[in-house]
């Protein structure tokens, strides 16, 4: 399969990885847009929650309770804005799902209709 995200998994295309286990992995976006920007990225591979089958379900709970448990860690002890872009029109460049974790910074927060 050739997808960006399952070849971070697999180690094929480095990344700076601050977590991993058997479900998930938590690595620093390429291209952040925050002082702190990170993606946590389920293993199993679906493009978006419609294609959700029910473990991964469970993992995305799961995947969320880790960033709770990680927060400082991973430095983000002050708060932080986790976005999931689905589709074409959110954005969605990878389809991999993936959650993006930014913090580090007073993110302050947008009004989309005035683009
Ligand atoms: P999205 O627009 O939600 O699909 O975001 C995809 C993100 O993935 C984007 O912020 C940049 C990041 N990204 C793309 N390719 C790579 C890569 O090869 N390595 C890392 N670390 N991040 C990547």
């Amino acid at each position: 399969m050739d997808c960006i995200f399952c070849k971070i998994i697999k180690g094929e295309i480095p990344s700076k990885k601050h977590y991993e286990d058997d479900r998930m992995l938590i690595f620093e976006d390429v291209s952040p847009k925050a002082n702190l920007h990170y993606l946590a990225v389920p293993k199993h591979h679906y493009a978006t929650i419609d294609n959700m089958n029910e473990q991964d379900q469970e993992d995305i709970g799961y995947i969320l309770k880790k960033i709770a448990d990680l927060k400082d860690m991973l430095g983000l002890t002050n708060g932080y804005r986790l976005t999931i872009n689905q589709g074409e029109s959110a954005g969605q460049t990878v389809h991999h799902l993936h959650i993006h974790i930014m913090g580090g910074q007073n993110l302050g927060w947008t009004d989309f209709r005035k683009q």
